[in-house]
């Protein structure tokens, strides 16, 4: 039964920056990832790195202490906490006669089991392709899996790596095609939610996004103890109270150092995260790396240009919080929220803080429409939470309350249809 087990030993670095300890807690991430993908942790190593080795990463003499453990714990693979560039990633498997995997590598693997819809497989084979191509070398069984199916002839000439590349570098250009057309299907999707306004759960891996998602909405979204058990985005409404509904959608997870063309293949469903008007960042009060994840979310979200829009942060995990954290949080970011959504503990403050938000954001008004004008009047009554209506002379008065969002929605809308006799609106 063990034999079946992909046994790994995991390999961190430390250099004048990045501490022991600090390297320690990456390991345990790193195991996190592997226990993810179904491996056993035989080992675990920690290399002083002085200077990065062009050709090795750690250089020679490390490499075959490296052997000599895997050798010893009965590894099959070896996987590196840093990032390795093709040449030392090809020169490590030659010294120690083992599979060599970095972090990107793993975290393109968990993606790919994890993926389920047709728009997170395409995004996640893009990815992974992108990052094979530089380091295809004799075999590729991997991505035969993956590209299985087209015939592979070379033309009269070309060596099987040639061959091998160019069929890459076409699968690359048919998936980003494919993927621009998914895209604009989205785009049409979304356009369709400019009437509600919308809240995206935002988060580091396993923080408990889903978890709270199913909380708040009946989504039913699969939350489990594994990182990235989430690739797809989930909408829901969210009927927050009686007159407040919202649109909560639940999304990828983030993680530290986030592939970048992994950012840029999942663009696409990052654009709910890109479009929302509120973002709720969830992070795990319980790891000690809380408030370091929280930075790397911020990272993200500045890449893909959603760090200014207005957030509210939950901790979650206060089940089983960690004390010196829970108070270096409360220092920090005052006006977070403590939960535990497994618990169900406080869950209720995550939507006393939505409303309190969300009603700076609303507007109250009062719209004339002639009464012979029933789609505008409908369309209107439909979106807004109507105040006061009156009827004289043929007109319509009525007065409402939206979020500024829905309003401009609903301005272009209305007055697109009554080009010739403008509406009369007064704040
Ligand atoms: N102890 C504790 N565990 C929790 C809490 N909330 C969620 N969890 C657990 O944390 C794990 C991850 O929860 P998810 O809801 O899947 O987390 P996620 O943020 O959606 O994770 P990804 O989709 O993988 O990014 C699950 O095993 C949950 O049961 C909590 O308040 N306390
Ligand atoms: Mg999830």
């Amino acid at each position: 039964m063990d034999k079946e087990v992909n046994k790994v030993l995991l390999v961190g670095t430390t250099n004048h920056l990045r501490s022991e300890n600090t390297s320690q807690e990456y390991l345990d991430e790193l195991e996190k990832l592997a226990f993810t993908l179904g491996y056993k942790t035989v080992g675990r190593v920690i290399v002083k790195l002085r200077d990065v080795s062009p050709s090795t990463f750690i250089g020679k003499g490390k490499a075959w202490e490296i052997k000599e453990l895997a050798l010893r714990t009965g590894a099959d693979e070896v996987i590196f906490d840093d990032d390795l560039s093709p040449r030392q990633l090809k020169n490590l498997e030659e010294i120690i006669g083992k599979e060599i995997t970095d972090r990107t590598g793993m975290i393109l693997e968990i993606f790919a089991n994890h993926a389920r819809t047709k728009e997170a497989k395409t995004q996640i084979e893009l990815a992974s392709l992108e990052y094979l191509l530089p380091r295809l070398r004799r075999r590729w069984t991997h991505l035969e899996r993956q590209i299985g199916g087209i015939g592979v002839r070379g033309g009269a000439g070309e060596t099987q790596l040639e061959v091998d590349r160019r069929l890459v570098r076409e699968r690359i250009a048919k998936l980003r095609r494919e993927l621009m057309e998914i895209e604009k299907e989205r785009a049409v999707q979304r356009k369709r939610r400019d009437s509600m306004f919308r809240i995206s759960l935002v988060g580091y891996t396993n923080t408990g996004k889903s978890t709270i998602m199913n909380l708040l909405t009946p989504a039913n979204v699969k939350a489990e103890d594994k990182l990235f058990a989430t690739l797809d985005t989930t909408t829901r409404i969210w009927n927050i109270d009686r007159h407040h509904k919202v649109l909560l959608s639940d999304t990828i997870g983030f993680i530290r150092k986030l592939p970048h063309n992994l950012i840029a293949s999942f663009r696409s469903t990052l654009r709910e995260v890109e479009e929302a008007d509120l973002i709720i960042k969830v992070a795990d009060i319980s790891s000690s790396q809380c408030l370091e994840q929280l930075e790397s979310v911020d990272e993200v979200l500045k890449q893909i240009g959603a760090n200014h829009k207005p957030s509210i942060i939950v901790f979650n995990k206060i089940d089983t919080m960690n004390e010196e954290i829970f108070k270096k949080a409360r220092q920090l970011y005052p006006q977070a929220i403590f939960i535990s959504a497994l618990q169900k503990l406080k869950v209720d403050s995550i939507r006393q803080a939505v409303l309190e938000t969300i009603k700076k954001e609303e507007i109250e008004l009062s719209l004339n429409l002639p009464l012979v004008k029933t789609k505008e009047i409908s369309l209107l009554k439909n979106n807004v939470q109507i105040l006061n209506e009156t009827y004289l002379d043929g007109i319509a008065n009525i007065k409402f309350r939206c979020y500024k969002k829905v309003w401009k929605w609903l301005e272009a809308k209305i007055y697109k249809n009554l080009s010739t006799e403008k509406a009369n609106t007064q704040g």
